[in-house]
């Protein structure tokens, strides 16, 4: 395919096979951005676009800080890459001391892979290899909640609870079971911070344990807010039992804080904003500004120490690890980015700012098409009634709309998700909203 809309600026779009996208759709009607500074993108026609997502939940110091750029630069001149297996490079203990000094504590060892993907199937792994090295290797069953995102490859595949996947890979769907959503709009719609309702949600958890056996279980899995699923909040109490269910059984507790770590929710980790620590916490995005690919498995010293001691020394106690884990520009980008965070204490304004937000969204309750507002931290969702017998067609819409009025959105299906970098602005804000406003005016 040609593109004729020389404001594109590229020859084709034919060979970009591109994820998660409607590719048909895209290529008859590209959204491009060629540049991003601050709080902001710019099309290639130099149009600028306010981004309401931090890229895709991951730019939390916003886009092109120079202090990060820099790093990069003489990262790249000084050494690009050392071989992570049976080598090393000072970079990469520095950045694993870096993520320990705000990791929760007692988990403070750090694990580096390059996607929240890798991190999620990273912590299956260590799970499993925990239970084997305590003498407990019937524990193998991964239990995940539907509607859970815990990326693409095949762990996470299996224990995130999206339904399509069912359809589309039923092979990879063994050993796995999965806990209830906690959504349930009829009791909590438009909600405040964590609903209300919804605590015995977690009480599915005993069920399937009693069912399973505790001594088939090896861990469970869930984001502590799941965000791509449409910014699902946990009910006050919810995430407390899940983690009383897992400690009486000798259960793994996995936090997915892929969308949550590094100052989301005002916090350094959902671990922290909720004050629960999980055994093992999946990281990625903003662990580095996503300046370069780059997630991490942060665990408990306790599941290190057990899998680590039961080798024999001098062999290799854990066997996975990535070509490209801890790679020199990725822990580069690493330092220079937590090195941000303190300077300019933006988990402290993600804190400050998430009243305005929540005060700003809730103005949205009776505007045309919303069934539900919700929100934590510097998170926002807005789920709009589905148009009948086009179910997903609203949302895609408003994102559409809001992009072509300058503010980029996510949005699942038809609830739109905002998750702006910790640096934004009252007014931009406002933006934000007004621009939603309008939007949900103009569509069917
Ligand atoms: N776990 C969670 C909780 C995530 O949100 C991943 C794992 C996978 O990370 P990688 O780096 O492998 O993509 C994610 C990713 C959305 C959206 O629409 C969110 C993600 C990915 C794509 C879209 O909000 N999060």
């Amino acid at each position: 395919m040609k593109l004729e809309n020389p404001s594109v600026h590229v020859a084709t779009l034919e060979h970009f096979w591109m994820p998660f996208t409607a590719n048909r759709q895209f290529k008859a009607e590209p959204r491009l951005l060629a540049r991003a500074e601050g709080m902001y993108y710019w099309t290639p026609d130099g149009r600028q676009v306010l981004d309401g997502t931090a890229g895709l939940w991951c730019v939390n110091a916003g886009h092109g800080r120079k202090a990060i750029v820099e790093a990069l630069q003489k990262q790249a001149a000084t050494m690009d890459y050392a071989p992570p297996f049976s080598m090393a490079h000072p970079l990469a203990f520095e950045a694993a001391t870096a993520v320990a000094k705000v990791a929760p504590e007692g988990m403070q060892r750090v694990f580096f892979t390059n996607s929240g993907s890798e991190s999620a199937d990273t912590a299956i792994k260590m799970a499993l290899a925990y239970h084997r090295a305590k003498g407990e290797p019937s524990r193998r069953i991964i239990i995940g909640r539907e509607r859970g995102y815990h990326g693409v490859n095949i762990g996470g595949t299996m224990a995130g609870g999206i339904p399509g996947n069912r359809k589309a890979f039923p092979a990879m769907m063994a050993g796995v079971d999965h806990i209830r959503s906690t959504h349930d709009l009829a009791r909590n719609a438009f909600s405040k911070g964590q609903p209300a309702h919804g605590a015995e949600f977690a009480d599915e958890l005993e069920r399937l344990v009693a069912f399973h056996d505790p001594s088939n279980i090896a861990a469970v899995i869930v984001e502590p807010m799941a965000g791509s699923a449409g910014v699902l909040i946990p009910p006050q109490g919810y995430l407390e039992k899940l983690a009383a269910t897992c400690k009486k059984h000798g259960i793994v507790l996995i936090f997915d804080e892929v969308i949550t770590g590094f100052g989301r929710l005002g916090t350094p980790f959902a671990a922290h904003y909720f004050k629960i620590t999980p055994d093992l916490l999946t990281c990625a995005k903003a662990i580095n500004n996503a300046a370069v690919p780059m997630g991490a498995v942060i665990a408990k010293n306790e599941i290190y120490d057990t899998i680590v001691n039961a080798a024999p020394e001098g062999q290799i106690e854990f066997l996975h690890g990535y070509t490209y884990s801890a790679h020199p520009l990725a822990c580069a980008a690493l330092l220079a980015t937590q090195q941000l965070y303190v300077d300019e204490q933006l988990f402290a304004r993600a804190q400050a700012m998430a009243p305005k937000l929540e005060t700003a969204l809730h103005s949205l309750k009776g505007a045309r098409h919303v069934v539900d507002i919700r929100n934590l931290g510097l998170v926002g969702g807005i789920e709009l009634e589905p148009r009948a017998g086009a179910s997903g067609r609203r949302g895609l819409e408003a994102h559409v709309k809001c992009f072509e009025a300058g503010v980029l959105l996510r949005f699942t299906g038809d609830i739109l998700a905002l998750s702006p970098p910790l640096i934004i602005e009252e007014a931009q804000i406002g933006q934000i909203i007004e621009t939603i406003r309008t939007t949900l005016n103009s569509i069917e």
